[in-house]
């Protein structure tokens, strides 16, 4: 049976650039992207495209049977951050999007889902260093509670009802694509961005506050491993830790610096320091590289080099 993908949210960070690697792989016709809003980019312009609000299950299923869908990318969210601003909202959208596709694949109206889950299922109580992958989870951010409500139901719809539903924990995302929207690990794209337009950075998190993050081309290239990967190497239904590095905005600083000599940092911490304050520093993936074979490709170093080197040509 052919693979026919239907990807919420594709024109947020991670939706772009995962629109555009599962357009190259399962090719165009098979590959349909939907948003809330129809955007003037690539998305839209070089592919089957259709307004979609993840809040709407009718709407949702509705494109399911028209494209014979078998496979739901569930990128809609809210972030940290912006979470922050609008619990209620936050909560609503994180939680009820999931619903709709747990009960599509319920009622086996489509085969496969991926839904993400964050770092922010962590909380000031789980051990920070080497976060393993079951321990103490009590996240306190809404977007937190949402992920770690998230995973159980994720959990609960394959032991109950056998959906096959797959995730994994992404650190912070860092692209040259896309723009971040909305999260507290924003500052590790923006970092970029101001060193090429004006040589200085004020970071809104301390100089020591060490989080994970990740490339993006690594984020994707997980997300489709995952996927792919045969139904017997997913033990984990709730979702799976992903790590690749860590580092704090001094760290990721001395690193553009050695591009940039010249480039100046200062600090002014606000409220996104205390959601930093509260997740991990660095994760344990042993579980994600055992079970489905995860490895990453980049490292603070050859990832400086892209970023730079791209954002660069882009200006
Ligand atoms: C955020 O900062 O909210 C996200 C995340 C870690 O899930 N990038």
């Amino acid at each position: 049976m052919t693979t026919k993908i239907l990807i919420i949210g594709a024109c947020g960070q991670i939706g772009t650039e995962l629109t555009t690697k599962l357009r190259s792989i399962y090719g165009n016709d098979n590959v349909i992207a939907s948003d809330i809003r129809k955007l003037n980019n690539d998305i839209v312009n070089n592919g089957i495209f259709e307004v979609v609000n993840a809040l709407d299950y009718n709407q949702i299923e509705h494109l399911i049977e028209q494209y014979q869908i078998t496979d739901v990318y569930l990128m809609a969210a809210l972030l940290s951050a912006t979470a922050e601003k609008n619990p209620a909202f936050a909560w609503d959208l994180n939680m009820n999007s999931l619903f709709h596709v747990l009960n599509l694949a319920k009622a086996k109206k489509i085969k496969k889902i991926f839904w993400p889950s964050s770092i922010a299922v962590f909380g000031p109580t789980t051990p920070r260093e080497n976060t393993p992958q079951f321990t103490i989870m009590e996240p306190t951010t809404v977007y937190g509670i949402s992920k770690q409500t998230g995973e159980r139901w994720c959990e609960y719809y394959h032991h109950q009802y056998g959906v096959d539903v797959r995730s994994i924990r992404y650190p912070g995302l860092i692209s040259w694509t896309t723009e971040p929207g909305g999260g507290t690990t924003d500052y590790a794209v923006d970092i970029y961005h101001k060193a090429i337009e004006k040589g200085s950075f004020t970071s809104f998190l301390s100089e020591d506050t060490a989080l994970p993050m990740m490339y993006m081309d690594d984020a994707i290239k997980a997300t489709v491993s995952i996927m792919q990967a045969d139904l017997e190497k997913i033990k984990i239904r709730s979702s799976y830790n992903l790590s690749a590095m860590s580092f704090t905005p001094k760290e990721i600083a001395e690193e553009i610096k050695k591009h940039y000599p010249n480039f100046t940092i200062d600090y002014n911490p606000d409220f996104r320091q205390k959601i930093a304050d509260s997740w991990p520093a660095s994760i344990d993936d042993t579980s994600a590289r055992e079970d489905w074979g995860w490895s990453n490709d980049f490292n603070i170093e050859n990832m400086t080099v892209e970023m730079l080197e791209n954002l660069k040509k882009q200006k």
